[in-house]
C-alpha cells in the first residue's frame, strides 16, 4: 500500500494551549485540519521510526474519523505500531497509563477535555511523551512553528481499521492493535489501592453514586467500581460515552453535575458522590451534605494517602499549580516534604514526577493525580477517596472538618467569565499588569499586599522558565487574588478570578464561602475593572 505526498497549506491558528489544541468541531472538520496538525506533531519528533504510537480519546463526535486519518498518517510517517483503545476510546489518564506501560515513544489524545463535544461543540487533539506526559513547551513550541510553514503531509494508502474489534490489525507495514482501554488501567489501580478493604465499604451498604456525564469514564466505572469493587448496578449513571455527552457540558462542577449536587445535599443522599470529565482526568467530590473543594481535596488526599498500599510509604512531595489554595502547602509543611507551586496545566508537573521530587498533584480544576500515571486522574481521585473512607471508618464531612481542625481552612473560589472579547480581555491584563509596582505597596483597608506580580515558573529541573502563567495578588495574611486568562477556551477569552483566604486551625470554619471572600471579590473588581471593562454584572460560572 503507497504512501501519497499531499500538498497543503499553513493554517494560522493551530496553537496548542493549556492542554493541546482545541478548536470548534467544525474547525477541526475542515480538510487537511487535522492532518496538518498530526503532520506538524510528527515533523517536530526524532526518532520514532518503527515505535509505538498509542492513539485514543474520549469518544466525542468526530472522534472516528480523526482517528482513522491518524492512523495512517503515522503508518506513512514510519511508526511501527499503534495501540488504539477499542472503539478508539482511551480517557486521558488511561492513555498515558498505556504509554508508560507498554514503553511507547508517545501517544495522540482526542478531547477537549470539559469542553462540550458535537458538531456544535469542540475537538482537540493533544500530544503526550513517552512518560506518559503532555508535551513540554519546547515540543509544543515546535509544532506551533511547523504549522505555520507545513506544506505536505504523508498519508497511507490504506482501507480504514476495525477498530471494534480488539486484536493485531494493520495500516500498511504498520501494526494496529486494537486494546481493551480498561484492563490495563484497572490492573494499575488494584495495585494502588486497598480493593478488599473498598469491596467490604460496599458490602456492608455503603452508598455512592458516580456521575460519568455521558463521557469516557463510564466504562471505567463500571468496570471497577461495580464489577470489581462490588458497587450495586446503578452506582454509575450516564456511564455509557455518547459523541455529544448527552448534549450536556462534561465539566464535573456544581454547576454542571447539578443533578448530583442537588441529590448530595438532599435527603436522599448516598454516602458518597463523584464525577468525572469529559476525558477522565477530573474529579469532583462531594460528601452527604459536603461538597469538598478540589483544592481542598487536593490537601486531604495529600495527607492521607498512606491508608493507601500504593502510598504507604509516603510522599515524596507535592505540587500544586499556581491559582490552586495553599491547603496543600500546610499538609506539606507539616510533613517536612518538598512543596512546588507550578503554571497552570499537567504539563508542568511532568519534569517534578520524572525526578521523584513529588508524588501527588493537584489544580483547583478539579484534577488531582500522582506519579502513577503523567497526567490528573478522575477515578484515581474517586479510587483513593474511597480507600481513605474504608480506612478511617468516618464520613466525607467528619474528615474534612477534623482536616480543618488542624490545618486551618483556605476558603476558596473561582468567577468565571466565559466569551469575552479577547481585545478587551487582554487590555485588562496589560493594564492590571502595568499597575503591579503601585499595588505592590498598598494597603486596602486592613489588607496589606506582600507582593504583587505576574507569575514566572522556573522549573527545577530543567531550567526552562515560563513566564506570564498569571498575575498573583497576594496579602499579609495569606489571602490571594489571581487572574489569568484561559489556554483551553474556543470562543474569545475567558478570564478567570482566583479568590482565596485563610482561617486559621480554630477559627471560622462555616462561612458561606462567597461571603467569606466578599472583600476580596468585591476588592478584585475594584483593582481590575472586570465588571466595568467586561459589561457583565455577574461571572458566567462560580465554582
Ligand atoms: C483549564 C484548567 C487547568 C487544566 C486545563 C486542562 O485550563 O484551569 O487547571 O489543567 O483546563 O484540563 P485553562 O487554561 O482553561 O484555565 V482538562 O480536564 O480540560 O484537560
Ligand atoms: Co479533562
Amino acid at each position: 500500500m503507497p504512501i501519497q505526498t499531499i500538498s497543503t497549506t499553513p493554517f494560522a491558528d493551530q496553537k496548542p494551549g493549556t492542554s493541546g489544541l482545541r478548536k470548534r468541531t467544525s474547525v477541526f472538520m475542515t480538510p487537511n485540519y487535522v492532518e496538518n496538525f498530526v503532520q506538524s506533531i510528527f515533523d517536530s519528533l526524532e526518532g520514532f521510526k518503527g515505535k509505538t504510537l498509542v492513539i485514543g480519546g474520549d469518544g466525542r463526535y468526530h472522534n472516528d474519523v480523526a482517528i482513522q486519518a491518524i492512523i495512517r498518517i503515522a503508518s506513512a510517517n514510519g511508526f511501527g505500531k499503534a495501540m488504539v483503545g477499542q472503539g478508539g476510546l482511551l480517557s486521558t489518564p488511561g492513555a498515558s497509563h498505556v504509554i508508560r506501560h507498554y514503553k511507547a515513544f508517545g501517544g495522540l489524545i482526542l478531547s477537549a477535555s470539559h469542553n462540550p463535544g458535537g458538531p456544535g461543540g469542540d475537538f482537540g487533539i493533544k500530544y503526550n511523551v513517552g512518560n506518559g506526559g503532555p508535551a513540554p513547551e519546547k515540543i509544543t513550541d515546535a509544532v506551533f512553528a511547523r504549522t505555520k510553514t507545513i506544506d505536505r503531509y504523508l498519508l497511507r494508502d490504506a482501507p480504514d481499521v476495525d477498530l471494534g474489534t480488539i486484536g493485531m490489525h494493520r495500516s500498511g507495514e504498520m501494526v494496529v492493535e486494537v486494546i481493551d482501554p480498561v484492563a490495563d488501567y484497572a490492573a494499575l489501580m488494584q495495585t494502588l489501592f486497598d480493593f478488599p478493604a473498598i469491596a467490604n465499604l460496599f458490602a456492608n451498604g455503603f452508598t455512592m453514586r458516580f456521575d460519568a456525564m455521558h463521557a469516557i469514564t463510564g466504562p471505567y466505572a463500571h468496570r471497577i467500581l461495580e464489577d470489581m469493587l462490588g458497587a450495586p448496578k446503578g452506582t454509575v449513571v450516564n456511564g455509557i460515552p455518547s459523541p455529544d455527552f448527552g448534549g450536556g457540558h462534561p465539566d464535573p462542577n456544581l454547576v454542571y453535575c447539578k443533578p448530583l449536587h442537588d441529590l448530595m445535599m438532599g435527603p436522599d443522599a448516598p454516602d458518597f458522590g463523584a464525577a468525572s470529565d469529559g476525558d477522565g482526568d477530573r474529579n469532583l467530590i462531594i460528601g452527604r451534605k459536603r461538597f469538598v473543594t478540589p483544592s481542598d481535596s487536593l490537601a486531604l488526599l495529600a495527607a492521607n494517602a498512606p491508608l493507601a498500599p500504593g502510598y504507604a510509604n509516603g510522599l515524596a512531595g507535592i505540587a500544586r499549580s499556581m491559582p490552586t489554595s495553599a491547603a496543600a502547602d500546610r499538609v506539606a509543611e507539616t510533613l517536612g516534604i518538598e512543596m512546588h507551586e507550578t503554571p497552570t496545566g499537567w504539563k508542568f508537573f511532568g519534569n517534578l514526577l520524572d525526578a521523584g521530587r513529588v508524588t501527588i498533584c493537584g489544580e483547583e480544576s478539579a484534577g488531582t493525580g500522582s506519579s502513577h500515571v503523567r497526567e490528573k486522574d478522575g477515578l484515581w481521585a474517586v479510587l483513593l477517596w474511597l480507600n481513605i473512607l474504608a480506612a478511617r471508618q468516618q464520613g466525607v464531612d467528619e474528615i474534612v472538618r477534623d482536616h480543618w481542625a488542624i490545618y486551618g481552612r483556605n476558603y476558596y473560589t473561582r468567577h468565571d467569565y466565559d466569551e469575552v472579547d479577547a481585545g478587551i480581555a487582554n487590555k485588562l491584563m496589560d493594564d492590571l499588569r502595568a499597575q503591579l509596582p503601585q499595588i505592590a505597596n498598598t494597603a486596602y483597608d486592613s489588607l496589606k499586599v506582600a507582593y504583587a506580580d505576574d507569575f514566572t515558573y522556573h522549573d527545577p529541573i530543567d531550567g526552562s522558565v515560563s513566564g506570564k502563567q498569571g498575575i498573583r495578588i497576594g496579602f499579609a495574611d495569606g489571602s490571594r487574588i489571581v487572574i489569568r486568562l484561559s489556554g483551553t477556551g474556543t470562543v474569545g477569552a475567558t478570564l478567570r478570578l482566583y479568590l482565596e483566604r485563610y482561617e486559621p486551625a480554630h477559627g471560622q470554619h462555616d462561612l458561606d464561602t462567597q461571603q467569606a471572600l466578599s472583600f476580596l471579590i468585591s476588592l478584585a473588581d475594584r483593582i481590575a475593572g472586570i465588571r466595568e471593562r467586561t459589561g457583565r454584572d455577574a461571572p458566567s460560572v462560580i465554582t
